[in-house]
């Protein structure tokens, strides 16, 4: 019988086989253990938030804490402990994190988080995810500086997430592969579950969210209808988009939050953050046969100008995208 191999398996191998890799090994194996105490708690607070919504006592007469809040500490408390990191930053935070770090593990790498992207779906048991990118610190600056998180996404050496649904399955790419691991609660290990991840050639799906149609620019409509009508793809939206990416990874689809103009001044405002959205997700499809573009650059080569930069974000089967690409911005 094919044993099929746990994350510490997976990792020790990655070990074996690049020895240069231990330091981002073991920050994977925090992320995973960060994941499976999100995982619990988002359980845990389903429950409570029928039994007492945030900010109450729950049936434990505990302080039940909003669950976005409970995983930014997490991450920040947790991987303070761990010495990897010399910062931190999240899109619960205004500024960035000092971590420290330098003493212990030299504070080597930085991390920015989405702790718990779609929390606002908790309520109505919608799947939600951790996003997760880690870039190599810069050189010459103090660990909490902003410009750590002013790399372009083709820097990262780390980036995945965890989605909390049906069961808790964790993403992730070193840049040489993207594998997909999920969790047996009973045991607490992760088990190796898709491997070399690609995104299938055929386009499934199209995500987004048609309310807004009518405030895209002329393109992203086009492009819209192109995929509905010519392509021929079924609608699936989730609103929570590391549930929405994680199934185009796995069926082929291709994700849209454009730019959008609701007052009518020629402004497209977007709204996914370039760190904790859409840098991670687009270095996980440039290792899985995808394509991300922010109107008509490529993510990965966008060098952010704020921690908290937004992107218009259209991604997905690199063929599709490419249609896209060749669409002009005023269609
Ligand atoms: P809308 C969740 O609030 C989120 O940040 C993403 O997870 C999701 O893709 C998007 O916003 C949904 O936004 O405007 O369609 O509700």
């Amino acid at each position: 019988m094919a044993f099929t191999p746990t994350l510490t398996q997976y990792l020790l191998g990655q070990l074996a086989a690049h020895p240069d890799r231990k330091d981002l090994v073991l920050i994977m194996s925090d992320l995973a253990t960060i994941g499976k105490i999100i995982s619990r708690e988002t359980n845990r607070a389903g429950l409570a938030s029928i039994l007492g919504a945030a900010g109450s006592t729950n049936i434990q007469d505990e302080e039940v804490q909003k669950l976005d809040v409970f995983a930014n500490e997490l991450c920040k408390n947790y991987l303070r402990t761990t010495g990897h990191f010399c910062a931190m930053a999240s899109e619960e935070e205004d500024t960035v994190v000092d971590l420290g770090g330098e003493g212990k593990g030299g504070g080597k790498y930085v991390i920015a988080f989405d702790p718990l992207d779609g929390s606002s779906n908790i309520d109505v048991n919608v799947s939600i995810g951790t996003i997760f990118s880690v870039h190599r610190r810069l050189p010459d600056l103090p660990t909490a500086a902003p410009e750590h998180f002013l790399q372009p996404g083709k820097e990262q050496v780390l980036a995945g997430y965890i989605l909390y649904g049906s069961s808790t399955v964790l993403v992730f790419s070193f840049g040489n592969g993207v594998h997909e691991f999920t969790l047996d609660q009973s045991l607490g290990e992760f088990f190796l579950s898709r491997d070399r991840m690609q995104v299938p050639k055929k386009c499934k799906y199209y995500s987004v969210n048609e309310a807004n149609f009518k405030y895209f620019q002329p393109r992203d409509q086009k492009f819209v209808t192109y995929l509905r009508d010519e392509l021929g793809c079924g609608a699936r939206y989730i609103g929570s988009f590391a549930a929405d990416f994680h199934r185009n990874l796995i069926t082929g689809g291709i994700f849209l939050y454009p730019g959008v103009d609701k007052k009518g001044t020629g402004e497209y405002k977007p709204k996914l953050r370039l760190n904790f959205e859409a840098k991670p997700m687009a270095f996980l499809l440039a290792h899985a046969g995808g394509l991300a573009m922010a109107d008509s650059e490529e993510i990965l080569a966008i060098k952010p100008v704020d921690v908290h930069q937004r992107v218009p974000i259209v991604m997905g089967n690199k063929e599709v995208m490419r249609e896209y690409a060749t669409m002009k911005k005023d269609a």
